[in-house]
């Protein structure tokens, strides 16, 4: 009963990493052709796709091989379209999807080549109405016009989706700033920031701050991976640029709890994930419930829903479970995440009249 209220309540997600929110049954059969052409062994792929619980350093592992089964433009294009279809489906009404941009030269794939299929990806949604942007600019015409919402498909339900570029912690400040300037590039077609992920034990901060400073400079968002495991100069560091949000949380010690406090910048919490992890040692310890009641900016999300089997409604369960909050407290939590979505006034108007809209009809 309460799974099924959990599908059917609006829902925000600002959390979603693209080839780690890939479907098992798409993973495998992807990997059951490459296997059939000898280009891996599938009965040592589908062992470690199907493992559930996975160490940090084992899921960057897995990310590895899910980047040799998805990197080719097709794919890409693919699993974008499956991953919408699914938030969609249990009523994510907003999407803030990242993905690293992959340069690959044997499939002739370039860092903007991959962001391309990731946008035609969206693009080809058909099960919902797609907004994906406030402006686009139309190739034919080079004219740029402003379109409400780009509808793929005849369906009265509506997602809007906008797209963070990551850049993985083990690129080098060239890379960083090529993922930056992409961005900028293409914020016109739905893409709203930047991201820093990749393994937190890999890389340093220093290397990625030209590039961030610039991407904050020129207006775009940025949210950071920030303590995941402990390292308290860096998130020092961290907060001390003062990104709009941050993803996780988890190691911090009283200092930096009290700076990010201060600050008021918004976490990204995503139970399951931390979980499985061991970044944190349970549920019942996890810091959602001092942020919570402190009333501190927070919004639940998945990470790697495919990774980690877990669905966004499925984290507003075990939150509500774990933690003793009801229905509409819940409903209000989810609610709140639009203050901090990196989409224009327009969407939050938008979203916000939604949710008024449900609620009065006693949703
Ligand atoms: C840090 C993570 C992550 O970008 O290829 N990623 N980075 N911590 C995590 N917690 C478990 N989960 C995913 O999606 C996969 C990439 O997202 C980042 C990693 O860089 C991973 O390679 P994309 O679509």
């Amino acid at each position: 009963m309460d799974m099924e209220w959990y599908a059917s309540m609006p829902k925000i997600e600002l959390h979603a990493h693209l080839n780690g929110s890939i479907r098992d049954s798409t993973l495998l059969e992807l990997a059951r052709g490459l296997g059939e052409k000898g280009d891996i062994v599938f009965s040592d792929v589908e062992q470690v796709i199907m493992k559930n619980d996975r160490s940090l350093s084992e899921v960057f592992k897995l990310f590895d091989l899910i980047h040799i089964i998805t990197t080719d433009h097709e794919t890409v294009t693919r699993i974008t379209r499956e991953v919408i279809e699914d938030f969609a489906a249990e009523n994510v009404v907003y999407l803030e999807l990242r993905t690293t941009p992959k340069r690959n030269d044997c499939k002739g794939m370039s860092k903007r080549s991959y962001v391309e299929a990731v946008l035609e990806g969206i693009r080809s949604v058909n099960s919902v109405e797609v907004d994906l942007s406030d402006e686009v600019v139309n190739p034919d015409t080079a004219t740029s016009h402003v379109v409400g919402d780009i509808s793929n498909g005849e369906a009265s339900k509506k997602v809007y989706v906008r797209l963070l570029l990551s850049i993985d912690r083990r690129e080098t400040a060239e890379a960083a700033m090529e993922t930056v300037k992409l961005a900028l590039e293409l914020r016109n077609m739905g893409i709203v920031g930047i991201d820093l992920s990749g393994n937190p034990v890999v890389g340093e901060w220093k290397t990625f701050l030209p590039a961030l400073e610039f991407a904050k400079k020129q207006g775009l968002s940025v949210t950071l991976h920030c303590g995941e495991v402990y390292n308290p100069d860096e998130i020092r560091a961290m907060l001390d640029f003062l990104p709009k949000r941050i993803g996780h949380a988890c190691c911090f010690g009283e200092d930096e709890w009290k700076t990010l406090k201060t600050l008021g910048i918004a976490v990204e919490i995503c139970l399951t994930s931390n979980i499985r992890t061991e970044s944190v040692a349970s549920v019942e310890v996890h810091h959602f419930a001092d942020l919570y009641e402190t009333n501190h900016p927070l919004i639940l999300c998945t990470d790697d829903s495919g990774v980690f089997s877990t669905t966004l409604s499925a984290e507003y369960l075990l939150a509500s479970s774990a933690f003793g909050l009801g229905r509409m407290e819940m409903f209000e939590l989810s609610r709140k995440g639009i203050d901090y979505i990196f989409a224009s006034d327009r969407v939050k108007r938008e979203l916000k009249l939604k949710f008024d809209i449900l609620s009065h009809l006693g949703l």
